[in-house]
């Protein structure tokens, strides 16, 4: 990768920080978004990562937390905004909020907050593609508790059966709302051992880590591209606001104050800046500028959503968006 193509990575990172840092402060200070927001502060290096390895065409679908791996992929920012705005002017019509993300001309095939939800939809897409011999490929985003799911366990049975090409992306945040992943399974489990079982390439990565996650996605993607079968990859990674809404949480309930703090040590923004500082000694600098940029960029996202109408109430029953063949949509990939 040339250092321009890493630059990007963190810039892309800082924008979703600069994003949802903002909506977070708006949301707990005007009352005025009301559907339930899953924030992905401190999990950036996972969406960037990931989605600078796939191409336009390749269609991108996550869970509830979802504001990252959109943005990621090229979703409209406007559109987002006023979708947690609940304005028709927002990416689905202002009916599906947060967690119902879409936006098909990026290849963002949507989101879904039913666990596992998307798992088995990402798999149908990527069975379409084997069918068409199209050479795209299919992702989904889950969390750790997500792979729980029966339907987790069928979709990747499935997958490996029919060597689709479908990247599994586990973001593991070390917990399922409150609960870690050892109050949950028996000792030893790991999920990415787990997918290897089921006979495809699996692989376990430090999810903080923009250039390895990126690495390791780019081997993923063009290998199910390559028609040589599903992988997932298990990202190693840490919310740092509650499970859902824009506060913090490390009130000991069920994590410390000093675990936050150690992963908020781990910074994906700040240790990508540390890994090219020999190289650009600008890189404070620059990221300074990209802030000021974003924080101007969602000023006018939100003011667009703002101005933005409620969708009308009889409309409620009509389909926000006509349903979509998985095409691809119009670009260079
Ligand atoms: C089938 C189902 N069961 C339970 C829930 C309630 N629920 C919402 S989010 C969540 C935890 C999700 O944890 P994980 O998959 O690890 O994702 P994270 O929130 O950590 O990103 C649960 C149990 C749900 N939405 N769907």
């Amino acid at each position: 990768m040339t250092i321009l193509d890493r630059l990007r990575l963190v810039r892309d990172m800082v924008r979703i920080r600069c994003v949802e840092e903002t909506l977070a402060d708006l949301y707990r200070d005007e009352q005025l978004m009301r559907t339930p927001t899953h924030f992905s502060i401190g999990q950036e290096a996972t969406s960037v990562g990931v989605c600078a390895a796939s191409r336009r065409t390749d269609v991108v679908y996550s869970a509830h937390r979802s504001h990252a791996p959109y943005l990621a992929k090229g979703g409209d920012l406007p559109a987002l905004v006023a979708e947690l705005y609940g304005k028709e002017t927002g990416c689905a019509g202002g009916r599906g909020g947060s967690v119902h993300l879409v936006d098909h001309a990026a290849g963002f095939g949507g989101s879904a907050a039913i666990l596992g939800e998307m798992i088995p939809v990402a798999v149908g897409a990527a069975w379409a593609f084997a069918m068409e011999g199209t050479p795209r490929v299919a992702l989904t985003f889950f969390g750790d508790g997500a792979s729980e799911e029966g339907a987790f366990h069928e979709s990747l049975n499935f997958a490996a059966l029919h060597r689709l090409p479908v990247v599994f992306v586990c973001e593991n945040n070390q917990y399922s709302i409150a609960s870690p992943l050892s109050a949950r399974q028996p000792p030893g489990t790991s999920i990415w051992r787990r997918a290897l079982g089921y006979g495809m390439r699996a692989s376990r990565i430090d999810g903080n880590d923009v250039f390895a996650v990126h690495d390791a996605a780019r081997t993923a993607v063009e290998s199910a591209r390559a028609r040589h079968g599903p992988h997932l990859l298990e990202l190693d990674t840490y919310r740092w606001r509650e499970h859902v809404g824009p506060n913090w949480d490390e009130d000991g309930a069920y994590r410390t104050h000093a675990e936050v703090a150690s992963w908020i040590e781990r910074c994906p923004i700040h240790s990508a800046a540390e890994a090219l500082r020999g190289e650009d000694p600008t890189i404070d600098d620059r990221i300074d500028t990209w802030r000021a940029e974003f924080t101007d960029e969602v000023g006018r996202a939100v003011d667009f959503a703002r101005a933005g109408a409620f969708p009308d109430v009889t409309d409620l029953l009509l389909g926000a968006c006509e349903p979509q063949p998985i095409a691809a949509p119009a670009g260079r990939n």
